[in-house]
């Protein structure tokens, strides 16, 4: 008697242990659902990261497709313009892009400079990868002035500057390059993507997938990760002088662009620029005759030189001017740091085994960006 009372006391006690175990259970996987800051189930989530490596060649290890020597699902390569004298600045860039990224898939290298290379520089970089390196020196006529440049004048901007690198002859060099000749280097004439990197910066979070294959596969022409705005100062008269591009040229701009991203609605400029040191690029849209025309025009006004125009607003207002917004994405899932700024994607603890703490990723509240989710 005594037994079977013990043992349906025991039931009980087992029984109720049971439903806690339940009820927390249960518990858990509500607040993992609400506390998903994608949107998706768990179950969305692995179903669209199965499907997303197979269309963007997602665990590609061992597979030929991206075997170091041969030829990749797309004509790309990682590019940077560096010096010498930034060697392990590189070496960061490289060796965290490899480990989180290009060890799987062992696109090419190609880095640029206006200097020749030095030996010590080649075996640095190439001994961090498997994937081919080149380098190469800037072709004549692509870094310094262009003829019609007033040297006299642009000292003078130099002089009196009282912006960041205001004083920097080769900054503006540089800034040309990246706009108008990057593209056009013997080195690059083969590819059809590029994806700039730069020393120094960090990538966050695994890269799971080909985002050049992502970009070809999707028809994306333009890539960005952080949109800050730009500093008055150093384009002054970069918009009057869009804005008279456009009067000059009507029949270059489409009726389906993205120019309320850089223009309110009484004609001003926001400023808003993707920031260039990281862009995925359909190079068909820099070789594109309007793209051409307009570097052109700029190139012709001297802005380069008389203030301090960066290739990031250049950049961005061709892109906003020639395309669509369906043709330009947003890489909100790669993790990117680059000195002063960086971008933590929303859920990083989840996706994409991310280092960065998302709350302190702030590029995704950014004005430009919010602006660049809310037009059509
Ligand atoms: N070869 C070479 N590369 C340069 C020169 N100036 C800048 N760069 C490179 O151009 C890119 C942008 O320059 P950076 O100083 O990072 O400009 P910021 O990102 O606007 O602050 C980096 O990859 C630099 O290594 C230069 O005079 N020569
Ligand atoms: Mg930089």
């Amino acid at each position: 008697m005594l037994a079977s009372r013990r043992l349906v006391a025991l039931a009980k006690f087992l029984a109720i242990i049971g439903a806690f175990v339940l009820f927390l259970h249960v518990g858990v996987e509500m607040y993992a659902s609400r506390h998903n800051t994608t949107g998706q189930s768990i179950y969305d989530k692995w179903t669209n990261a199965l499907s997303r490596e197979k269309a963007y060649g997602g665990g590609a290890t061992g597979e030929n497709q991206y075997a170091p020597e041969g030829t990749k699902p797309v004509k790309a390569a990682l590019v940077a313009l560096v010096r010498n004298q930034e060697l392990y600045g590189m070496r960061k860039t490289i060796r965290e892009l490899e480990d989180r990224w290009n060890h799987k898939y062992n696109y090419p290298y190609i880095l640029l400079n206006d200097k020749p290379f030095s030996e010590k520089f080649k075996q640095g970089i190439q001994d961090l990868t498997k994937a081919k390196v080149e380098f190469g020196v800037l072709e004549p006529g692509t870094w310094g002035y262009p003829e019609w440049v007033d040297q006299i004048k642009a000292k003078e901007e130099r002089d009196n500057a009282n912006y960041i690198k205001g004083h920097s002859e080769s900054y503006r060099f540089m800034c040309r390059f990246q706009s108008g000749f990057v593209y056009k280097h013997p080195l690059l004439k083969d590819l059809d993507y590029y994806w700039r990197i730069e020393p120094d910066v960090h990538y966050f979070c695994d890269i799971d997938y080909d985002p050049f294959l992502f970009m070809k596969t999707n028809g994306f022409k333009y890539g960005w990760n952080i949109a800050p705005t730009e500093y008055e100062p150093t384009v002054r008269t970069l918009w009057n002088t869009t804005e008279n591009f456009m009067r000059e040229n009507p029949e270059l701009i489409p009726q389906h662009n993205m120019l309320d991203w850089v223009r309110r609605s009484d004609g001003t400029y926001t400023k808003c620029h993707f920031w260039s040191n990281f862009e995925i690029v359909d190079l068909s849209f820099y070789r594109s005759k309007e793209y051409e025309a307009y570097f052109e025009y700029l190139d012709r006004s001297g802005g380069f030189f008389y203030e301090r125009w960066g290739d990031a607003p250049i950049h961005s207002i061709a892109v906003s001017m020639f395309l669509k917004k369906s043709q330009v994405h947003y890489f909100d899932d790669i993790g990117y740091y680059h000195p002063a700024m960086a971008h933590c994607p929303a859920g990083s603890k989840e996706r994409g085994k991310c280092i960065c703490d998302p709350n302190e990723g702030g590029a995704d509240n950014f004005m430009c960006a919010k602006r660049f989710r809310q037009i059509s």
